[in-house]
């Protein structure tokens, strides 16, 4: 491909500078390079731009207008820009040294006057990412639709209660599959923007959920006919933008897609922010998903505490980040997701040098929790402690109960006859949040 001018010329490809550097421009634990186990950092942590924050968001708000100002943003005809914003995309991605990123339809192409024409400038928008990836070697995380934001879908996509509209969600929902097959997307993103409700008083939320369900099913048998190998994920949020959404947390998505025999077919995708707005810390939603082996790809950003809703922001927090990359490093890792970055710019971070300090804050607090948590594994301190919490499940009458041998009546003997009052064993907990503040502090 032919070489083009830099759309991004004050800021260089980002070097890695070790912890000691002072350079806001440079990585400070975020290696690409380093090999660990065999395997570059860049391929244990797989991180993801989101073109929708990073590409398309222009600092508005409720309130006001947007602030960020792209130079690549103006010009005669909607597809011209998005395909230099796409030349632009694709040298930050270089430049930031991300393997990935991630997008919905409506991110890379604009929208046309009907669904033919939308199809139309998608194609033209996807044979350029293409070659852009081909030259640059940075792949597709997922790809994924965009079911909210067009006015159609205001009473929801495949749960709206007009079967015109889902008639449209499923058609959109086709192409984008296509595209990210086409891409070579390693996953799909079902994130219910409007799936839920604004009321019941005029919401039947048993047909709602039968219709979400019904959905995904046809995602399924159309994925297999036209040999799309990559993961379905869905992305649970308990609310915003309804009051109530379908896919409110994993526990819920569990019981949904078991109910109705779909859950063979997908993993998570876990949101930090989403997590917290649903009342759980990040972790939690993690060892969920993990224990029904659906544990998928990461939408990295946090919340603040102080705010109610998703204000998608880059996390540094090594503390929370360090237990979560515990969690994922004991479940095997994220096998074909990655850690997005699912955040963006606050509004005032007007500067294109803000998109890559946010960029490299939150890849470095992975990295660095990434090497804390593999430390924390290794040295295995917290593993034996709540192995041996277990143990009397390990042997004897514990074993029997794992096993089904044993039910009340004869649990109900031993405890009569045997074993009498158990004795109080402590939970340790102070310990081990010490001992955890320990290798957060000593770092690595
Ligand atoms: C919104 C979601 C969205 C998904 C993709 O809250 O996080 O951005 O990740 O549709
Ligand atoms: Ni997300
Ligand atoms: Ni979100």
């Amino acid at each position: 491909m032919k070489k083009t001018k830099a759309l991004i010329p004050s800021v260089q490809q980002i070097a890695y500078d070790g912890a000691k550097s002072n350079n806001p421009l440079a990585f400070k634990h975020y290696n690409p390079d380093e090999v660990i186990d065999g395997k570059t950092m860049a391929e244990h942590l797989r991180f993801s731009i989101a073109y929708w924050h990073s590409f398309r968001g222009n600092g508005s708000d409720p309130f006001g207008s947007g602030t960020i100002n792209r130079p690549w943003e103006s010009g005669k005809d909607a597809v011209t820009v998005a395909l230099k914003r796409m030349d632009a995309a694709f040298e930050f991605f270089t430049k930031i040294r991300a393997p990935f990123y991630a997008f919905h339809d409506r991110d890379i192409a604009p929208e046309g006057k009907t669904l033919a024409e939308s199809n139309k400038n998608l194609d033209k928008i996807v044979a350029h990412a293409k070659e852009l990836q081909k030259a640059t070697g940075v792949k597709l995380l997922w790809g994924t639709a965009n079911l909210f934001s067009n006015p159609r879908f205001m009473n929801g996509a495949s749960t709206n209660p007009d079967a015109h509209v889902f008639a449209y969600a499923a058609a959109q929902v086709k192409k984008a599959m296509e595209v990210t097959k086409e891409l070579g997307g390693e996953n799909y993103v079902f994130w219910g923007g409007r799936e839920g409700y604004e009321t019941l008083l005029n919401t039947n939320l048993g047909r709602e959920q039968d219709h979400l369900a019904a959905f995904m099913q046809m995602a399924v048998d159309y994925a297999k006919e036209i040999g799309f190998k990559g993961q379905f994920l869905i992305e649970p949020k308990p609310k915003e933008p309804t009051k109530h959404q379908y896919d409110f947390d994993c526990a819920t998505c569990i019981g949904f897609l078991r109910t109705y025999g779909l859950h063979k077919h997908f993993k998570f995708n876990i949101e930090t922010n989403h997590a917290t707005l649903a009342g759980h810390p990040f972790q939690h939603e993690i060892e969920v998903a993990a224990a029904a082996d659906m544990l998928g790809s990461i939408d990295a950003n946090t919340g603040d505490t102080m705010l109610g809703w998703d204000t998608d922001q880059f996390n540094t927090d090594t503390r929370e980040l360090t237990l979560a990359m515990v969690s994922i490093l004991k479940a095997g890792g994220l096998g074909t997701g990655g850690f997005n970055f699912d955040a963006k710019l606050r509004r005032p971070s007007v500067d294109i040098e803000d998109l890559f300090y946010a960029h490299i804050g939150g890849m470095d607090a992975y990295a660095l929790a990434f090497k804390i948590a593999r430390k924390i594994l290794a040295e295995g301190k917290f593993e034996q402690i709540v192995a041996d919490r277990y143990s009397s499940f390990d042997k004897g009458f514990g074993a029997d109960i794992e096993n089904g041998k044993v039910g009340f009546k004869e649990l109900e003997k031993l405890v009569l006859t045997k074993l009498g009052e158990p004795k109080l064993q402590s939970g340790k907990q102070e310990y081990l949040e010490n001992l955890m503040a320990q290798y957060i502090n000593n770092g690595v």
